[in-house]
């Protein structure tokens, strides 16, 4: 059977879950309709997710219909939780992206919509709730023009919208293709053109990203749902593979389940796995057996025995697997694209203290499941921290841990997750030729570089004096060692030169440089000063005009720039750039301030320079490399062991 994989994304409470439920119902998968209000919805199965109406993890499931099987993720829409939509980003070929009749496109679905433009992936857009009262598809097509893409191809009309009653229309897109494709206007024109040959043009549009169907409809009271399979099947690419070749695929998702335990969702992009068949996992580090392979269907799942190329399914037993772990060679798969960045770390506390094995047991489970968690057991300050990307998932996390592990915990205040860049230029030398055997000798160029720039790295060294093979081994070390400066914080907007190094023919052992590159360059790092970089939150705040002054106030106090604010009907609409640290309170101020009728969004901006009194310091992972010789033996050690990897 052909499959599609597909994904569901949008801004929060834009009715995903409740697509997802519809689909399910009119392919046969579940009798009767469940309900996110009511807790009773197939994908939104976490007692969190019931509790609070919102969904939290991307869930797979899997839907027959018009001869084909199609695997759909539905993804959260809450910003806290964008590291599933990234996630889900690896595996699927094509995406619904569902914008509210009524609220119309929010700056998370501008978000979505320049990753999925970036990774070029086919867009059907849904406009959902066109029974709900303001429902306006005509103003949400123009903000979709406006806002995302003008190479919209209107499918459906609708009648009667703002009401239960609504409906919807096709329209005949012949002349829209016609206009767009010579041969289908030559047809078009003679009068020979067939509906396949419509559909076929407008596909080709829609596979290279020219074209974007708009379709309407209720996911409450299921109008334009089967409208919308139509589309995806008629639209959306076949998923390929050789099911012969050597396994390819990557782990997306991992979750646990009470008998099986540990359960990988994967996408297999070559090749086929059975239940009992050994696979490598992360590029040959570990070999595990799968013990059964599940398809999703709702909560329900069959025991399907046989997973092949092109595919989506569960895989049990794989138990050292983390999210992101490829299974297999790792050529075939898709490089991932990282748009989603936590900002804030936060410390996580147990209630009771001897608790405090079994949650690091719990984080270190939460982390293999979300690796943006980044948890990290600090025995310098013997805190456990996390990166998190807001408030929200602090919330969930809490009511998780409650749920799965029995744990009761609180979290600390947030802090920001800073970052380094060198104040000047500098160089930095070490010589790491004892205790023997090891000889390697570099020293490097520190420059501060443009802001945004990363790591810019070159090397001036001839092959003579440090052979290519141990050049790459510098040019690996490189950023690896700048993750953590003199402050402890990811060096950044750096350029990076090694302009002087030596090998030696006898002592050299093959990792030396491996060790020596973080020795250098942390010295370098100390020549040049760092100074701290701090994020930054592009905002758009629109408010009743009488609170447009008490708003810029707030954002003057809060150290932000703003542009030239606008009026427009009476509402006064600010936008500018101000940092996460000083802001982290204002959407609760605000609402306080404007008795709950402001709205702000935001966004990543940049990173940029903190004023002169800001100075924080993050705990060092691992070992500092300036303490040199603890560094070398920690260092030796570390290499030995993951020396496969490198
Ligand atoms: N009137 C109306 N309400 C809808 C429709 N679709 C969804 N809803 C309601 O909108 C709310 C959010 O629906 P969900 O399906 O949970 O939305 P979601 O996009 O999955 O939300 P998150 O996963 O939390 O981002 C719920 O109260 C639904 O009942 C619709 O077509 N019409
Ligand atoms: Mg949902």
């Amino acid at each position: 059977m052909k499959k599609i994989n597909i994904g569901l994304m949008a801004h929060v409470d834009a009715g995903k879950t409740t697509v997802t439920e519809q689909f399910l119902f009119h392919t046969g998968a579940i009798r009767t309709v469940g309900n996110v209000d009511k807790g009773t919805a197939h994908t939104d199965f976490l007692g969190v997710e019931r509790n609070r109406g919102i969904s939290v993890k991307a869930a797979v499931t899997m839907l027959e219909t018009r001869n084909l099987s199609i695997n759909l993720i539905d993804t959260p829409g809450h910003v806290d939780f964008s590291g599933e939509v990234e996630r889900t980003l690896m595996v699927i070929d094509g995406v619904i992206l569902i914008v509210s009749a009524v609220e119309g496109v929010q700056a998370h679905t501008e978000i979505i919509w320049e990753v999925l433009k970036k990774r070029g992936i086919p867009v059907i857009f849904f406009i959902n709730k066109i029974d709900r009262m303001g429902a306006d598809v005509e103003a949400v097509i123009s903000q979709i023009k406006e806002r995302l893409t003008s190479d919209l191809c209107v499918l459906y009309k609708v009648e009667d919208q703002g009401q239960e009653s609504a409906s919807i229309i096709k329209q005949d897109i012949t002349e829209y293709v016609a206009e767009r494709n010579e041969v289908i206007l030559e047809e078009y024109l003679r009068g020979s053109v067939t509906n396949e040959a419509v559909i076929d043009g407008a596909r080709d549009m829609i596979l290279s990203g020219n074209l974007f169907p708009v379709l309407c409809g209720s996911a409450m009271y299921g109008i334009g749902i089967d409208e919308l399979l139509d589309s995806v099947v008629e639209f959306f690419p076949y998923a390929g593979g050789d099911c012969g070749a050597p396994v390819s695929g990557i782990v997306f998702k991992v979750e646990y389940d009470p008998s099986m335990g540990k359960i990988a969702h994967i996408r297999l992009y070559q090749g086929s796995l059975h239940n009992r068949d050994s696979v490598v996992i992360a590029g040959g580090k570990r070999e595990e057996k799968i013990t059964q392979i599940r398809k999703f269907s709702g909560e329900k799942y069959k025991d399907v025995g046989l997973v092949e190329a092109g595919d989506i399914a569960a895989l049990c037993g794989l138990s050292s697997v983390s999210v992101g772990d490829i299974i297999g060679c790792k050529e075939d798969v898709p490089q991932m694209v990282k748009w989603v960045r936590p900002l804030l770390n936060v410390a996580v506390f147990p209630s009771d203290q001897n608790d405090i094995q079994t949650l690091v047991k719990a984080l270190t489970i939460l982390n293999e499941e979300d690796p943006l968690l980044e948890f990290f057991n600090s025995r310098e300050t013997s805190e456990l921290l996390l990166s998190i990307t807001g408030m929200i998932q602090t919330e969930v996390l809490t009511e998780l841990l409650r749920e799965r592990f029995k744990l009761e915990v609180s979290f600390g205040k947030p802090s920001v997750i800073y970052k380094e860049t060198p104040l000047m230029e500098a160089e930095g030398f070490d010589a790491y030729t004892m205790p023997k055997p090891c000889w390697a000798v570099l020293k490097f160029k520190i420059e501060p570089g443009p802001v945004g720039s990363g790591i810019i790295y070159k090397s001036e060294v001839p092959p003579k004096k440090i052979p290519y093979r141990y050049q790459n081994h510098v040019e690996l070390a490189v950023p690896r060692a700048l993750q953590q400066g003199l402050k402890g914080w990811e060096v950044v907007d750096a350029k990076i030169t090694l302009i002087d190094g030596e090998y030696h023919d006898i002592h050299t052992h093959p990792l030396d440089f491996f060790v020596a590159t973080p020795m250098a360059l942390m010295k370098g790092l100390q020549n040049a000063g760092t100074a701290m970089l701090e994020p930054m939150l592009s905002f758009r705040i629109v408010v009743p005009e009488e609170f447009g002054g008490k708003v810029i106030g707030e954002i003057i106090n809060m150290r932000g720039n703003f542009n030239s604010p606008n009026i427009e009907n009476g509402r006064f609409i600010i936008t500018g750039v101000f940092p996460v640290s000083t802001s982290l309170e204002f959407p609760i101020r605000l609402a306080s301030i404007t008795s709950g009728k402001g709205i702000v969004s935001t966004r990543f901006h940049s990173y940029q320079k903190c004023p002169k009194d800001v100075e924080a310091f993050r705990p060092f992972r691992g070992v500092n490399p300036l303490n040199r010789s603890k560094f070398i033996l920690w260092a030796r050690n570390a290499l030995g062991q993951f020396g496969s990897e490198v």
